[in-house]
């Protein structure tokens, strides 16, 4: 037998920790850190070391499966299932025209560098704009809104290593190993923190749980949920009232800060204090503790980002980080500008807003909700909003969608307003699945497509190479061949155009060759056409490096086409005012105080997202996503620690097992999504073994936020009942 070592990376989830892999023949022995490498140090996380019993798992779909006249499914060809799909997809399109065909591609998805390129060249080739991904019920505002609406700064924002001091919102990266550059590194946190730590950086924390991040902040502010605009928009009265903010940075590259200052006159520590149940003196000491900087940043999480008003949220954020100039200025060195692709200048200049960033493809719902230019990093790139696809669905008239593609996602656990998003998928004409193992989503699907798993096709670190703080890359190749009848998710899109007469092109750019299939190489190369350093030298390397690329420094301003980012955009008055109406009235849908909980979410260790309750290892942590309470709260209840309550919203009841943690904030309840089953019941008796969905609780067209009808999928009213 022969046993061989392989370096690769773990696609789990996207921190992409190296390991290395023992293979015998063709088949994965044991995943283990990669302790060589410069930037992880050897850190990985539980769920990533069970790599190989994910590969092998008895409910692991090593085919694909087509459903029945009687409802079950049958094993079939993928090629048979792809020439099936193509035939519908076509007499669909014939009838319904482009937009009726959708894809939407999930959180999985992005694990798998192709996918992305490919379904939009798809996409443009079949001139249909019904491009959905998870960004838009993750954080739309962060990724696009906001730079639309504001602007940025071309020489980009201060990092984790350069910072003195960070405003962590709702962002818990040692848990979720996520976050954008300025949060602390996804790429081993915990190490990140604690350097920062070491050398005298400031962290605090706004979480309503004390958070793993919230306890090794420096001061944590507990803060009511769903409060965070009027704590930021209390901030920065501070600063400007205490003039704590960079002026001459301001009168340079700034508009509109008389107003906006103004807007924010009844946000006074008094009012902010009681509104958001923080300390008036805590909240004073942030904000002098942020200003003090010199260099700094504010970022936010999924927290805030899913609760109310998030596109205020965002421009309070952008505005916290401006105002203190919290941005490379001429001459200072970037720790990173990637590798992957080609070079561009970086000014020390404001890029003005975009305004033509929040027009595009309206969506049948409203005309104030539509495509989001979502900033990639092969630039902008338009998507149709997620959090209302399934009344695009749902929705009778001319585009309609009545085809879908789901890769790598998990509708029917994710989507917010899950009774909705039930009949939705169930009303398709088709629905197509590419999954690693019978979803609740591909359990309703026509063709189930059986995946690759990431040890089973070659990848690149395309989706964090601006993420990292040095200049890092790593190119896994295949380290065992997939066993059974299955394809990557890229190949989906490829063969469907193929079969559909396609002309597919990268980045509208670099043509594919339709007849014969390109290699993953091929793709990726495509992809990252004038990278800073060759594809070719990085696929060579035996795992992941830091690269010996030029310093890259900050230029000054170009004179013909420097602008000013933009504090007071239209509308963002009557956000400020719709904010403090929430925080004066409560969260509820209705008057009356009946509902006094908020349920916010979190992520859990065990488990990202759906993915990975079926593993052993994982499922002795817990199959269920409790309902985590203050003990305080639970013993005023009358509720025992692991008991089975009902947890009530004004749109619908979950059963879930209450947890006793003293972390939660008074008042709240932290619960955990995409668990459970489809909204009919039929999971309700098995809380413990499979979970319950929070998505059950709201409808997603309670308060659709403009441009891009985010839900409020977190700080949801609810009442805590038990069963009977
Ligand atoms: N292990 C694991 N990792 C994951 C995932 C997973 O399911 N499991 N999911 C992945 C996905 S899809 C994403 S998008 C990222 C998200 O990554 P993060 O944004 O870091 O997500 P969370 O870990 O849920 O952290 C959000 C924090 O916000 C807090 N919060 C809730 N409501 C509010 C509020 O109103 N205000 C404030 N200030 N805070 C609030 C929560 O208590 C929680 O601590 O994680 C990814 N990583
Ligand atoms: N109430 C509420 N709702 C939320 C959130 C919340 O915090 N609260 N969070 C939102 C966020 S941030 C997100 S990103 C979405 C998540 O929404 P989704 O991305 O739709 O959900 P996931 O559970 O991540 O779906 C991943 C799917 O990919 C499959 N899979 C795993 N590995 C592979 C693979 O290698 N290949 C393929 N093809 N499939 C694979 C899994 O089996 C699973 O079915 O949920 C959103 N919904
Ligand atoms: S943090 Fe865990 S799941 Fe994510 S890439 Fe690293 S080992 Fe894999
Ligand atoms: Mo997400």
């Amino acid at each position: 037998m022969a046993t061989r070592q392989v370096k690769t990376y773990c696609r789990f989830c996207h921190a992409y920790c190296p390991m290395v892999a023992t293979v015998e023949d063709n088949r994965l022995i044991a995943v283990e850190p990669d302790t060589d490498n410069e930037i992880y140090g050897g850190y990985t996380c539980v769920k990533g070391r069970q790599l190989v019993e994910q590969t092998y798992h008895p409910q692991r779909l090593q085919h694909s499966l087509k459903r029945q006249a009687d409802g079950s499914f049958e094993t079939i060809g993928t090629s048979r299932a792809l020439d099936e799909i193509a035939t519908k997809l076509q007499d669909i399109l014939d009838r319904h025209g482009p937009r009726s065909i959708a894809s939407y591609n999930g959180t999985v998805s992005f694990q798998n560098s192709a996918t992305h390129p490919v379904a939009k060249a798809w996409h443009v080739a079949l001139d249909s704009p019904s491009y959905y991904t998870s960004i838009t019920i993750d954080q739309p505002a962060k990724v696009g809104i906001g730079v639309a609406r504001m602007g940025y700064w071309g020489g980009g924002n201060h990092t984790w290593r350069d910072s003195n001091v960070a405003l962590i919102i709702g962002n818990n990266t040692l848990v979720s190993h996520f976050s954008i550059p300025g949060g602390i590194p996804s790429f081993s946190p915990s190490n990140a923190l604690r350097e920062g730590r070491k050398r005298g950086m400031k962290i605090i924390c706004v979480d309503p749980r004390r958070s793993e991040v919230a306890s090794r902040a420096d001061l944590h502010l507990q803060i009511k949920p769903g409060q965070d605009a009027v704590l930021l928009a209390g901030l920065i009265h501070i600063i400007l009232e205490e003039n704590l903010h960079d002026a001459e940075f301001c009168a340079q590259h700034i508009r509109n800060l008389e107003p906006f200052k103004a807007s924010l006159g009844r946000f006074t520590p008094d009012y902010v204090a009681a509104r958001t149940e923080l300390e008036r003196d805590d909240i004073i000491a942030a904000a002098r503790l942020f200003a003090a900087g010199p260099r700094g940043t504010a970022s936010t999480g999924t927290g805030p980002e899913m609760g109310p008003h998030p596109n205020l949220v965002q421009h309070l954020v952008q505005s916290i980080n401006a105002i203190c100039g919290r941005h490379y200025r001429a001459g200072e060195r970037l720790p990173n500008a990637g590798v992957l692709s080609p070079l561009a200048p970086r000014l020390a200049q404001a890029v003005p807003p975009q305004p033509e960033w929040l027009t595009g493809v309206r969506s049948r719902v409203s005309e104030d909700i539509g495509e989001v230019t979502v900033l990639t990093a092969n630039g902008p790139i338009k998507e149709m909003p997620t959090a209302i696809c399934a009344d695009e669905i749902l929705m009778e008239g001319p585009g309609q969608i009545k085809a879908l593609i789901c890769v790598g996602g998990n509708p029917l656990l994710a989507w917010p307003g899950q009774e909705k998003a039930f009949r939705a998928l169930q009303g398709l004409e088709l629905l197509v699945c590419i999954d690693y193992k019978l979803s609740a989503t591909a359990e309703l699907a026509d063709y189930v497509i059986g995946s690759k798993l990431c040890l089973e096709r070659d990848d690149l670190t395309v989706l964090t190479d601006i993420w990292y703080e040095q200049p890092y890359s790593h190119y896994a190749r295949t380290v065992v061949e997939a066993e059974g009848d299955v394809i990557e998710e890229w190949e989906l899109f490829w063969e469907l155009g193929k079969r559909l007469g396609l002309d597919l092109s990268i980045n509208q750019q670099h043509p594919l060759d339709m007849t014969e299939k390109p290699t993953k190489y091929d793709i990726l190369a495509r992809m990252t056409t004038g990278s800073r350093v060759p594809l070719e030298e990085i696929y060579n390397r035996d795992g992941g490096h830091v690269y010996d690329v030029p310093d890259v420094i900050v230029q000054p301003a170009d004179p013909a086409t420097r602008g000013h980012m933009d504090l007071f955009p239209a509308g963002l008055a009557d956000e400020l005012e719709a904010a403090a109406r929430d925080a004066d009235h409560g969260l509820q849908l209705t008057a009356g105080g009946e509902y006094p909980y908020l349920l916010v979410s979190r992520r859990m260790k065990n488990t990202f997202n759906s993915t990975g309750p079926e593993l052993s290892f994982l499922a002795a942590k817990g199959t269920t996503n409790p309902a985590y309470i203050n003990p305080d709260d639970l013993a005023a209840l009358n509720i025992a620690d692991g008991e089975i309550i009902t947890i009530r919203s004004e749109r619908g009841e979950i059963p879930a097992v209450a947890q006793g943690s003293p972390d939660i904030k008074r008042g709240v309840v932290s619960m955990a999504h995409c668990w459970g089953a489809a909204p009919d019941g039929s999971g309700d008796d098995k809380v413990r073994e499979i979970g319950a969905n929070t998505n059950r609780l709201i409808d997603n067209l309670d308060h659709p936020e403009k441009y891009s009808g985010m839900a409020r999928q977190s700080a949801i009213a609810v009442k805590l009942c038990k069963p009977g």
